[in-house]
C-alpha cells in the first residue's frame, strides 16, 4: 500500500511504476463484490472508499440491470470523486456480464485505468438477484461474497460457489441480528464450515472494529497482489437458475463452445443466439476452468426480448 505523503490518492505517479522487485508493472487490484440484492454490496463499496480512498487511488464499476442506481447511490455518498464511479448497464442477465462475457466490464475497468491510472484498487459490484452468481477470474483478481443476517441464519448453510469459494465471505448487517432473531456466531460458524479455512467476516457499518477488519483484509490482499503471492481463484460457476418473470434461459458453462447462432461478439469468440422461448440454466461438467477462464464457454441463451 502507498502511504507516503507524496502519493496523494487522486494524482498518482506514472503508470509504469514497478512492483518492489522491479519487474512487472503495477496493475490495480480488481476486487469484486457479489451477493444477493439488498445484502449491502453498495454499502460495502462505500465503506471501502471511505476507509481507503485517502491512501489508495481507487475507482468503482457497478453493474445494474437497467439503471445506474448503485452508481448514483455511491456518487451521492460522496466517498469518491463522481467521475471515478461508473455504471455498466447489463440488460436482463447481469450475471452474464460478470461471468460469461465480461468484455463490457473489462472495457469499463480499462477506461478507468486509462483516465485515472495508475489505480491501486478497482471495486466492481455485481448486479442481479442470484444467490449463486460469481465473478469470473478473467474480470476480478479476488471477490467478496456478501450475505446479510436479515436473509436468515440458514443462508450460509445453503452453500453455493460464492459462499464456499469467494476470497472473503461477509455476513453483513450484524447490528440487525437481534431484530431478525439470528444468531450471528452460529451463522459465522456455519459459513466457516462451508469454506474450508477461507475467511468469514461478521460486518456492520455501525460496528467500527468490523469495518477496520474489512479494510485491513483489503490492504493485506493488495499487498499480496503486488508481491505476486495472491492467485485469483474461480469459486465456480453459478448454480442452475431461472429468473422470475422471465421465460427462463439456459446457461451451459461446461462446454467450451458458444452456440448462440446469431451474432458473435467479444474478444474470445463468444456467440449469442437469442431465442424467443424459455430458458433454464444447466451445467454440464467442468468447474469453469479456473484461471484459464474467459477462453470460451458453452453458453446458450434464449431470452424473450422486449
Ligand atoms: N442496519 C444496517 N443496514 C445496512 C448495512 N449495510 C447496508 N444496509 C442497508 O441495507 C440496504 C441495502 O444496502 P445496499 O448496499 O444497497 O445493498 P445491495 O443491493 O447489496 O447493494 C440499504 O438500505 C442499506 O442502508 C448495515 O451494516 N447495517
Ligand atoms: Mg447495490
Amino acid at each position: 500500500m502507498r502511504n507516503s505523503p507524496s502519493s496523494s490518492p487522486h494524482s498518482s505517479p506514472n503508470s509504469t511504476e514497478s512492483t518492489d522487485n522491479g519487474t512487472a508493472p503495477r496493475t490495480p487490484l480488481r476486487l469484486g463484490v457479489a451477493g444477493p440484492v439488498g445484502t449491502g454490496k453498495s454499502s460495502i463499496l462505500a465503506t471501502l472508499c471511505r476507509e481507503l480512498a485517502g491512501e489508495l487511488s481507487m475507482a468503482v464499476v457497478t453493474n445494474d440491470i437497467y439503471t445506474d442506481e448503485d452508481a448514483r447511490f455511491l456518487r451521492s455518498a460522496g466517498v469518491l470523486p463522481t467521475e471515478r464511479i461508473r455504471a455498466v448497464e447489463t440488460g436482463a442477465c447481469p450475471h452474464t456480464a460478470i461471468r460469461d462475457d465480461v468484455s463490457v466490464n473489462l472495457d469499463a475497468v480499462e477506461d478507468m485505468e486509462e483516465a485515472y491510472g495508475p489505480l491501486d484498487l478497482i471495486l466492481i459490484e455485481s448486479g442481479g438477484d442470484n444467490l449463486t452468481a460469481t465473478f469470473s477470474p478473467a474480470l476480478v483478481d479476488a471477490q467478496i461474497f456478501c450475505l446479510d443476517v436479515a436473509g436468515g441464519g440458514d443462508v450460509a448453510r445453503k452453500g453455493g460457489p460464492g459462499i464456499s469459494g469467494a476470497d472473503l465471505l461477509v455476513i453483513n448487517k450484524t447490528d440487525l441480528a437481534p431484530y431478525v432473531e439470528v444468531d450471528v456466531e452460529r451463522m459465522v460458524e456455519d459459513a466457516r464450515g462451508a469454506r474450508s479455512g477461507l475467511p468469514v467476516l461478521a460486518l456492520s457499518r455501525k460496528d467500527a472494529p468490523s469495518v477496520t477488519e474489512l479494510a485491513a483484509w483489503v490492504r493485506s490482499l493488495l499487498a499480496r497482489h503486488r508481491e505476486g503471492s495472491h492467485t485469483p481463484v474461480d469459486p465456480g460457476p453459478m448454480a442452475p437458475h431461472s429468473h422470475a418473470g422471465e421465460d427462463g434461459h439456459v446457461h451451459d458453462e461446461g462446454g467450451h463452445v458458444h452456440d448462440e447462432g446469431g451474432h458473435v461478439h467479444g474478444e474470445d469468440g463468444h456467440g449469442h443466439e437469442e431465442g424467443e422461448s424459455g430458458h433454464g440454466h444447466g451445467e454440464t461438467g467442468g468447474r469453469g476452468g479456473g484461471l484459464a477462464h474467459g477462453a470460451a464457454h458453452g453458453h446458450t441463451h434464449g431470452h424473450a426480448h422486449p
